[in-house]
């Protein structure tokens, strides 16, 4: 008996075998892949905002050149990302209409302001932190694209995470100022940083599906509390205090309980309405805008070799 199609697909995916783009999938899996690889990669490109405002003012030449590769690596990130979507039949142009329309979410994290130099480290701490976390199991995902982006981005991610932690490391052994920066910083971050890993799981509604076609291989609140269990050590050996007053260790179960999460603010931060929202998507569109010349400049070019070829 000849076995269906979805049947073939459901084989491989029980046998940890990769889905490659020219592979029979069900319409629901592309679209999924297509709504979370797109909206990652957005998250890539408009996470290089926050960061790129502080390029001008790293406080040393080493520092700006770490910083500057770093935000540059976030834009191969989404590069890498947007290719392996395509893969899978959408166009670039259509994935730059979602995200400027709104109809793409990006990552909530993003919309948060950059304020003195010590996010920079908590931002490399904490939010890159939260995404290697995130992202070590995608590199085990089933769509294979996906999965071998995830691989080289994991490798430059932890070296974001050395780059916050030491900037952090430098404040925090500096003056009494400094150090108190690095505790501005990680207040202000804390708290968006855990947002950042997805609502709850009884609140997420993907979570179910993306577990059975191994797209998510953890769920949200897995990848949570291993997130606050590594960070809470990181924390004590810079002397810092996390923002959490119910934040403790709990002896039976191994973990770190914590404290309620705002998920309001969440919401409201995902629905368009945090502190930097307009502006993160007005610096993408202009870009977009301004960088038309560019565009029209290398079809025109492309089309006169094509021309010259042709004769
Ligand atoms: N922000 O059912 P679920 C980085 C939406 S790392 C905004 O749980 P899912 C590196 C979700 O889309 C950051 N929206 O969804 C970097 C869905 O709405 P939809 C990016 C969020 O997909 C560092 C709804 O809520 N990383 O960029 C957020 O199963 C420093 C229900 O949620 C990735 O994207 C949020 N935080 O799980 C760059 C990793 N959370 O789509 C620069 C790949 C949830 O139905 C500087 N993505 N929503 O309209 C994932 O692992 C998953 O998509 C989750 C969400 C875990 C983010």
């Amino acid at each position: 008996q000849t076995k269906s199609l979805e049947e073939v697909f459901e084989a491989k995916i029980a046998r940890d075998e990769k889905i490659e783009p020219k592979d029979w999938m069900p319409e629901k899996y592309r679209k999924t892949h297509i709504r979370q690889i797109s909206q990652h990669a957005h998250s890539e490109i408009v996470g290089m905002l926050p960061e790129g405002n502080w390029i001008t003012r790293a406080p040393s030449l080493r520092r700006k050149v770490a910083l500057l590769a770093k935000v540059q690596d976030e834009a191969g990130h989404g590069l890498y990302l947007y290719s392996a979507c395509e893969t899978l039949g959408i166009s670039r142009e259509e994935m730059y209409e979602q995200l400027h329309s709104g109809k793409a979410k990006y990552s909530s994290i993003f919309n948060y302001p950059t304020l003195t130099w010590a996010d920079m480290g908590a931002i490399g701490w904490l939010v890159d932190g939260a995404a290697i976390i995130n992202q070590v199991p995608l590199c085990n995902t089933s769509f294979g694209p996906y999965a071998r982006a995830m691989v080289r981005v994991c490798k430059e991610e932890s070296f974001h995470q050395r780059q916050g932690y030491e900037i952090m490391m430098t404040l925090c052994n500096g003056t009494q100022e400094q150090k108190e920066m690095a505790q501005d910083a990680l207040n202000r971050w804390w708290w968006p940083s855990l947002m950042m890993l997805g609502p709850t799981d009884d609140e997420s509604t993907h979570t179910e599906q993306s577990m059975k076609w191994k797209l998510k291989r953890k769920t949200n609140d897995e990848l949570r509390q291993q997130f606050i269990d590594q960070t809470v050590p990181q924390a004590d050996i810079l002397g810092l205090t996390i923002p959490d007053a119910d934040l403790k260790y709990n002896n039976d179960t191994g973990h770190y309980d914590f404290g309620e999460i705002d998920w309001e603010e969440f919401w409201q931060v995902v629905k368009g309405h945090g502190m930097c929202n307009k502006e993160r998507i007005s610096a993408r569109k202009n870009a977009w805008e301004n960088g038309k010349w560019v565009r029209d400049a290398a079809v025109a070019y492309a089309e006169k070799q094509a021309e010259k070829q042709a004769v």
